[in-house]
């Protein structure tokens, strides 16, 4: 079990008592995927922020983006993001901005707006036809108010809305799969840790013109109860136990862009966290192990 700096998960602060409000955690799998997917964007990038850690990067005016920024409540960045792309393609048509000074436009989005709040209006944007990149950073919970339960959080995961007992008791909702009955043009998840295959897919993403999602497992330190150094290590565990695949819809088409063939035990990664430690103590449930473990099982022997 890893050295955690919470003992239980009903002491885990809002990351609003952070560092005066400004930044966000050490160890943020959020902000790697968005640092990693911006040097890729480039300047010419507006996000359309959704409430949540990420906004913690703005005071207005200022971001630490060369790019712009919009604030958004949590339901409705594509609504503000179809406005942007509405003024940015007048602005363009009536030559007062030229063509290679137009914006990518990004909507910046937490998983309990993505899978939950905002559903609706992202639902309308990609039946629009919306030329918009929507990237999801999934840490799995509310983390921004303190981690409670969204419809991201997966089997066990304790929260503080599920803090004692078994932990939460759904299963993630499956939002990429939500995505592609969409039709849309693209949608790809990706992970900080996996660098490469992120900033290939975020390359792919700016080349093809309407709604893209971008959908990144975001492991985070203060709301999962780990140690901050072992960020990468996680990600990477993520992705070689089978609990997050890579993969990417492109012409009508669901690819994996990495084949775990030797998947690690899910365990491996389930201890280094303590949102799962009542899992290994003081004894273990084996039957609620088993059961995690046989949803990756079945979700990898319809791929293999
Ligand atoms: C309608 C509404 N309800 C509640 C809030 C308070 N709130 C601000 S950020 C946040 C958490 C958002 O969760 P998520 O989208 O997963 O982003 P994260 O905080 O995890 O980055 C909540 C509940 C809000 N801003 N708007
Ligand atoms: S609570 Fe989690 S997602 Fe939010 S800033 Fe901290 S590490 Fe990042
Ligand atoms: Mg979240």
């Amino acid at each position: 079990m890893s050295d955690t700096r919470f003992g239980r998960i009903q002491d885990l602060p809002s990351t609003h008592l952070l560092g005066g409000g400004t930044a966000t955690c050490a160890g943020c799998g959020g902000l790697q995927a968005v640092h990693e997917a911006y040097d890729v964007l480039g300047e010419n990038t507006i996000f359309v922020n959704a409430a949540g850690c990420m906004t913690l990067l703005s005071i207005y005016p200022f971001t630490p983006f060369r790019g712009s920024w919009l604030y958004t409540s949590m339901a409705s960045a594509p609504a503000g993001a179809q406005g942007v792309r509405d003024a940015l393609d007048i602005l363009v048509a009536k030559g007062r901005i030229p063509p290679e000074e137009d914006l990518n436009v990004v909507v910046l989005t937490g998983d309990g707006a993505a899978y939950g709040m905002g559903l609706s209006a992202t639902s309308c944007a990609i039946d629009r036809g919306l030329d918009f990149t929507y990237f999801c950073y999934d840490n799995e919970g509310y983390a921004n108010t303190g981690q409670q339960t969204s419809a991201a959080t997966p089997r066990a995961a304790r929260t503080a809305t599920d803090a004692g007992g078994a932990g939460a008791p759904g299963r993630k909702k499956d939002l990429f799969g939500i995505w592609i009955a969409h039709r849309p043009v693209y949608a790809a998840t990706v992970i900080g840790s996996e660098p490469l295959d992120l900033a290939r897919k975020i390359e792919t993403a700016r080349g093809i013109r309407g709604p893209k999602l971008i959908l990144a497992l975001a492991p985070c330190p203060t709301g999962w109860n780990f140690d901050p150094a072992r960020l990468v290590e996680i990600g990477r565990l993520a992705v070689s136990s089978g609990v997050w695949p890579l993969k990417e819809y492109v012409a009508g088409r669901v690819v994996h862009t990495k084949l775990p063939r030797h998947r690690v035990p899910v365990e491996e990664y389930l201890k280094l966290q303590g949102r799962f430690r009542h899992l290994f103590e003081p004894q273990r449930n084996e039957e609620l192990l088993a059961e995690i473990q046989a949803d990756v099982d079945a979700y990898w022997a319809d791929v293999e």
